[in-house]
């Protein structure tokens, strides 16, 4: 969508992964869906170098609102939950240096069972705009015609004039989706089924993209790009290994890197991970090109992700999905890389940089469940990145 939004991939918080649709704040008080949760996970955002490090949206998912609209049609805001209302919170969120998202359902009923969108197309959107919200997740439980409605919402919102990230669902609930009309009408949109809190659907979902990259990897690009979900990264189900392996393969996939985490108890080690510069500098690459699943072994436990990067350079992730460490040699042929000599960059840094001869296969060692994630710098095109003397011996 070509809004001036999401030149790259948006960065933020989401609170569907980690909180669900937990509703009871008395049994439940700091893992309610409540202004409480959004102030504090803002504030760590803001403080603690989330926001720095370029993650901006904090967003509510399903099961804010009241069951019931207001007399006057208006979608309103859990009164226990929410009680100085939703433009009082967008205030806070914005007050950080962040930008607030909130969530709707082009069905009757969201996910969960909330009011949605239907027949209330202008007035919600109005009511976003009012509330000043900066990005809207449209889920597509119940949607009649998603051809029709998305395009139809995303309408209303470009009428309002304020500029709200418009995140869709729409190809997710479709056989055959039609990415081209999705591209133009949406910022970013949710191809494939919810991601869950383990490694199995981690590997589900890097499976699912691989197999289908010929359908949408070339509709990915600056204002539009497809999303995996999000980051499962702080939660119990993911290892460091794996969690390492997740933010590489959505880095290569120029994935919204959308957190579902409770960021007051991030353990550093996987904070470390969510705040790598290097890794992030690859997700948010001005060329906006997605990445492809290059080269997977005949059995299937080793596979090449490749992603084009600025200035000739690419990003190669090298995952292992299988419980043994591999020890392994690959051609520029099997990464698909051009024959030159390349510096390279251990983007998690346990290996100091190296050198690739246009002559040389490439070494790589992976943990098991884990990945092994690179730059290569074409080595005529000397960048910035790395300088000779930096490369010692
Ligand atoms: O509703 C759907 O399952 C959403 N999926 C999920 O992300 C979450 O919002 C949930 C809330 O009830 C898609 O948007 C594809």
């Amino acid at each position: 969508l070509d809004n001036g939004l999401a030149l790259t991939p948006p960065m933020g918080w989401l609170s569907w992964l980690r909180f669900g649709c937990t509703i009871d704040c008395e049994k439940q008080p700091t893992e309610c869906i409540s202004e409480n949760l959004i102030k504090r996970t803002a504030d760590v955002m803001a403080s603690e170098g989330y926001l720095e490090a370029g993650y901006q949206y904090v967003t509510i998912d399903d099961c804010w609102p009241e069951k019931k609209r207001g007399p006057d049609g208006r979608l309103v805001p859990d009164n226990k939950r929410f009680p100085s209302g939703i433009k009082a919170l967008s205030r806070y969120v914005q007050s950080k240096g962040l930008k607030f998202g909130i969530y709707e359902d082009y069905g009757n009923y969201t996910c969960a069972g909330y009011p949605g969108v239907l027949g209330h197309e202008a007035i919600d959107v109005a009511t976003f705009a009012e509330w000043e919200v900066d990005y809207v997740k449209l889920d597509g439980c119940g949607a009649p015609d998603p051809d029709e409605g998305y395009p139809m919402f995303g309408k209303h919102l470009n009428e309002t004039g304020r500029p709200m990230l418009y995140s869709c669902s729409w190809p997710a609930y479709q056989k055959h989706p039609h990415y081209l009309a999705i591209a133009e009408s949406c910022n970013i949109w949710r191809n494939y089924a919810d991601i869950a809190n383990s490694w199995h659907s981690v590997v589900g979902i890097m499976k699912w993209f691989g197999d289908h990259q010929d359908e949408f990897a070339k509709f990915a690009g600056p204002g539009h790009f497809n999303d995996p979900d999000m980051l499962v990264i702080g939660n119990s189900g993911l290892t460091v290994d794996q969690a390492r392996v997740q933010m590489a393969v959505w880095s290569i996939l120029a994935a919204p890197l959308i957190m579902s985490a409770d960021l007051s108890t991030m353990k550093p080690e996987f904070k470390e991970i969510l705040l790598n510069r290097d890794v992030i500098a690859v997700n948010q690459d001005v060329l906006g090109k997605q990445g492809l699943r290059v080269w997977t072994s005949d059995d299937k436990k080793q596979v090449i992700w490749h992603r084009e990067l600025e200035g000739d350079a690419r990003a190669l992730a090298f995952v292992n999905l299988g419980d043994k460490a591999i020890d392994n040699s690959y051609s520029h042929e099997q990464m698909l890389l051009p024959i030159q000599d390349f510096f390279v960059k251990d983007l998690y840094k346990e290996e100091q940089d190296q050198i690739l001869s246009r002559n040389d296969d490439f070494h790589v060692r992976i943990n098991a469940t884990g990945v092994k994630f690179y730059k290569f710098i074409p080595k005529e095109c000397e960048s910035d990145d790395v300088s000779e003397n930096e490369i010692k011996e």
